[in-house]
């Protein structure tokens, strides 16, 4: 349990840390053509954002060039990834969205 006797009689005690899972940002990233309520629209309907935080987050890849839209499992944020840039391509939008480790 982290405890051991040594030789001479002494507790020594090892650090046991808990296992997390690596955790993965989501990135959207700005281009001239996309329309800005196309990415509103994507930011609802897959990151359960509200109108308000969608348009906010819009605004900030925008005006900054990028911006993490979530932090997910490896799994999920592959999902979201995939989702969102399966979506700009069958409605011909440049829109770019990538993710990487935290
Ligand atoms: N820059 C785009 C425009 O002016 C809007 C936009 C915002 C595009 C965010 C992509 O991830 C993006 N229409």
């Amino acid at each position: 349990d982290g405890d051991h006797e040594g030789d001479a009689g002494l507790a020594t005690k090892t650090k046991t840390r808990t296992q997390r899972p690596p955790m993965y940002k989501v990135l959207l990233l700005n281009d001239d053509y996309t329309p800005m309520e196309f990415v509103v629209h994507i930011l609802e309907r897959f990151f359960g954002m509200s109108h308000a935080q969608a348009f906010e987050i819009m605004l900030t890849v925008h005006k900054k060039g990028l911006a993490v839209v979530g932090v997910y499992s490896f799994e999920v944020a592959e999902t979201k990834v995939a989702q969102v840039m399966d979506f700009a391509r069958r409605h011909q939008h440049p829109l770019q969205c990538t993710m990487e480790k935290e």
